[in-house]
């Protein structure tokens, strides 16, 4: 529960800890309500440290014993931790405390889920466990003996003795206690084997709930494939004689990332053709991958303190980003990619949250998980690969690896690796660590025909956020090519490297005026602005040789289409139709590309892009117009879609590549589109007969969206009623696709329905983040949907502050809607922040969220 004033910590006071650790041994005897740890910790003082207060972290403990060098003591204790008088020697320290992991509902420290016990010590829930200097800068080697009569026990590092009701594990490796990871219960594992590439033999095992040993085969091979990626592209080896995998049904993120013992949430490495979809697939591929790739980018080298989180989750989201491009289609990734950072990254970074990819203060660190932090972060890596080049980049890691690893690293060090191996200053680079905001970027052409001489010109700038008022230009690499009327390339692609608040680039000796092709794979996270019509959107939808660009224009003559069916009524526009039916019926085109293309912006994508011109968005405009597109868009493919359908059902097996992804993401589109047409006999029959989840809840979800859903919705729910992670599906297909008008009953009804439950959050946030996620049913004027949410956040935040406080940032984009909608908003984040008790997180982001 929350203190009176909450503390903000700042970047800048950061000082070391007054105390090393030598080593750390732990004993827990399990008890679902008394637990007891015992830990026996041998420091010595730190000779790079002034501050010599012993303080330990602790938090909801029950101290049993402290002795230092065998002495028992009486220490301080607050609710945060306590202090105690220590020798200005080395000594030992010895506490023996008591948890209750089975009433443990924030699913932070030691807690149990379905009947096993699991732990979640990042970022700061160690502390819940035990009296510890709880502070990514403390590392350590811990041994550890667990207790308890569950078939598997295990712990991080290597496996040491065990027998009837115990286990102990010993890691070699210093550790933050962040990395500390605990499992018991009756799991079965799926085993595998890997040699590395010096030939040692690691033992592999992804350990499950009794009846999931079957959705296992995928997640090993993804674990086998990440293994190799990483010897091949970073040189970098695994470094323990095991690594386990385990899946937990309660856990608040995606997956974690403790030293040999990955903690995933089961949504996100258990796998089957029957119950996953072909997104499922390549996102627990490429979680996996995330958490394994980890080892090196941020188990062996660590973050100084929580400011650096992008670190090690900027590189290392780049790091799986790369592995996803080199295992399925580049292009392909480069889009999902830009269209999720646009869809969660620009609206935090252009609203209330908006905060640095550093940022330099927090009141409760599990608030900035963030797409900042993470998908930013990454694409700060990014430009820096694309500005230094890949010879140097890669030398600049190894150097990385080989200066700190063992180390608690900063922004500093990784930047001065950089700087070392190219002899680059990166100082106005650093910039896009401090300074949030997206920049925006406008381009202007400049055409003189007597000389054939092309000339861009361009400035950058980026509106105020949140704390910084005035922006200094950043280093923006702007990737661009040139192509001349006939659509054939006479520039390739070349970077340009903006440093100033406007400059410009010159070509001569053209013989006609070229078109230009800017921002290529999206070299940069900023918003593009260019003074060109529909006309050459078109052109360079057709002949665009960077795969991205040519999407973009495609995508920008969507967006303007829409935005202009919404603010002046018009139809939709011929040229994007046309460009589009070109585009959709090449076959020489790849079928995952094409579905791309074929895909529209979303509708809250449509509201901030509304916004973005300084109009208020209409969501119910936004949801007519975009329903009205689809139509059209039925319309002009008619004769087109039952080839495009038939033509791209994968033949053969199930396989979740991207080959087959492509294709049934093709086709699928095309069932939709005909659905839009009054023709359902595909949907249907595909539902009936589908042997994969891609294909059945597509089918489904065209049914929903016709409004000839009601019987198939029921048939899905009786098929699938025993696997917990296809009802979250169902779940969130019907809160996501609720008319709007009905939508906050439909939510409310599923939050009444018995598989509801409100602690599980994969459950709540099917339910309430997909209604939230339906645009115009959300935002629906009466402010019934803003009520359904605010209700379940209240009664969410004493049981789970994590999970409350993130689904608050539905809220952040408030300020863009009308005043009636404005002051309903604000009346719900008041009542919010009203409760007595209210979480320090959820008090931290609805108080930024409010600015
Ligand atoms: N480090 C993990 C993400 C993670 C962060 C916090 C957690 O609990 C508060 C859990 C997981 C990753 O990047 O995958
Ligand atoms: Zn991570």
């Amino acid at each position: 529960m929350r203190d009176a004033a909450p503390q903000t910590i700042y970047l800048k006071d950061y000082t070391p800890f007054g105390y090393l650790i030598d080593s750390v041994h732990l004993t827990f005897k399990l008890h679902p309500t008394t637990t007891r740890v015992l830990s026996r910790i041998a420091f010595r003082p730190n000779p790079d440290a002034t501050d010599k207060t012993f303080f330990l972290h602790g938090e909801q403990l029950t101290l049993i014993s402290a002795k230092i060098d065998g002495a028992e003591i009486t220490p301080e204790v607050t609710d945060e931790g306590l202090i105690a008088n220590v020798p200005d020697a080395p000594f030992v320290w010895e506490a023996e405390v008591e948890i209750s992991p089975s009433t443990n509902t924030a699913l932070e420290g030691l807690y149990m889920s379905n009947g096993m016990y699991c732990t979640q010590c990042e970022a700061e829930g160690f502390r819940k466990i035990t009296y510890y200097p709880d502070r990514p800068d403390v590392m350590a080697t811990f041994d550890v003996r667990i207790e308890g009569d569950e078939k598997v026990l295990l712990s991080n590092g290597n496996p040491g003795a065990s027998g009837d009701g115990f286990a102990e594990w010993s890691d070699p490796w210093k550790k933050p206690a962040y990395l500390f990871a605990l499992v018991a219960g009756d799991l079965v594992n799926h085993p595998g084997q890997f040699t590395t590439k010096s030939g040692k033999d690691v033992e592999l095992n992804i350990w499950v709930r009794p009846g999931d040993d079957g959705k296992c085969a995928f997640g090993m091979q993804a674990l086998k494939d990440s293994m190799k990626w990483d010897e091949d592209v970073y040189g970098r080896e695994y470094d323990l004689d095991i690594f386990n995998i385990v899946a937990v049904d309660d856990f608040n993120m995606g997956a974690m990332e403790n030293k040999g013992l990955n903690i995933f949430n089961s949504s996100c490495v258990l796998a089957s053709q029957a119950t996953s979809t072909d997104a499922d697939f390549e996102r627990i591929e490429a979680i996996i991958a995330h958490e394994y790739f980890h080892n090196w980018t941020g188990n062996r080298i660590t973050c100084r303190d929580w400011f650096q989180l992008c670190l090690k989750e900027g590189l290392t989201v780049f790091r799986d980003a790369q592995f996803t491009a080199d295992m399925r289609s580049e292009p392909v990734k480069r889009i999902d990619d830009v269209i999720a950072l646009r869809a969660r990254q620009f609206p935090e970074d252009q609203g209330p949250l908006s905060h640095p990819v550093r940022p330099e203060e927090f009141q409760e660190i599990n608030n900035f998980y963030t797409a900042t932090v993470y998908e930013k972060g990454a694409e700060v890596i990014g430009m820096l690969k694309t500005l230094v080049g890949d010879e140097a980049y890669y030398q600049a890691l190894d150097l990385y690896f080989e200066r700190h690893d063992g180390d608690a690293a900063t922004i500093e060090d990784w930047i001065k690796v950089f700087e070392d191996c190219t002899g680059r200053d990166l100082t106005q680079f650093k910039r896009w660590y401090s300074q949030s905001g997206t920049p925006k970027v406008s381009v202007r052409e400049e055409w003189q025909a007597e000389s054939g001489t092309f000339t861009l010109h361009f400035s950058q700038s980026t509106a105020p956020t949140p704390g910084q008022d005035v922006k200094d230009p950043r280093v923006i690499p702007i990737a661009l090519g040139l192509l001349n009327p006939n659509g054939d390339e006479t520039h390739p692609t070349r970077i340009f490297e903006m440093m100033e608040a406007e400059q410009s680039l010159t070509f001569t000796g053209l013989g006609a005026r070229p078109i230009p092709s800017i921002l290529r794979g999206f070299s940069a996270p900023v918003m593009l602005e260019q003074d060109i019509d529909n006309a050459r959107r078109a052109f360079l939808l057709a002949h665009d040789t960077d795969e991205f660009n040519r999407w973009e224009a495609g995508r920008d003559l969507a967006r303007d289409s829409l935005i202009n069916m919404i603010l002046k009524d018009a139809a939709p526009d011929p040229a994007y139709l046309d460009g589009l039916k070109r585009v959709v019926t090449d076959t020489s085109l790849d079928a995952a590309y094409r579905a791309l293309m074929l895909a529209q912006p979303t509708e809250t994508e449509l509201a901030g892009a509304l916004a973005a011109l300084g109009e208020t968005p209409d969501p119910d405009k936004i949801y007519a117009a975009t329903k009205a597109l689809s139509k059209a868009k039925a319309g002009i493919l008619a004769d087109d879609l039952h080839a495009l359908y038939s033509d791209n059902q994968p033949q053969g097996p199930y396989t979740p590549d991207a080959e087959g992804s492509g294709k049934r993401a093709l086709a699928n589109m095309a069932m939709a589109l005909l659905g839009r047409l009054g023709q359902l006999d595909p949907a249907k029959a595909q539902f009936a007969t589908a042997d994969n989840m891609t294909q059945q809840i597509a089918a489904l979800a065209t049914l929903v969206r016709e409004g000839a859903g009601t019987e198939a919705v029921q048939d899905f729910y009786d098929q699938w009623k025993s696997d917990r992670l296809v009802i979250d599906k169902w779940f969130g297909l019907q809160a996501g696709m609720a008319d709007p008008d009905q939508a906050a009953e439909v939510a409310k009804a599923l939050t009444q329905h018995a598989d509801f439950d409100m602690k599980n959050p994969n459950r709540f946030r099917a339910t309430l983040g997909a209604f939230a996620g339906n645009h115009a049913g959300f935002h629906h004027a009466t402010g019934a949907g803003y009520k359904l949410l605010a209700d379940w956040l209240i009664k969410l935040d004493p049981v789970n502050p994590q999970t409350t406080a993130r689904m608050c940032t539905a809220f952040q984009t408030w300020k863009r809607y009308d005043s009636q909608r404005q002051s309903l908003i604000r009346a719900e984040l008041e009542r919010i922040l009203a409760t007595e008790g209210l979480s320090r997180d959820t008090h931290e982001m609805v108080t930024r969220i409010l600015g």
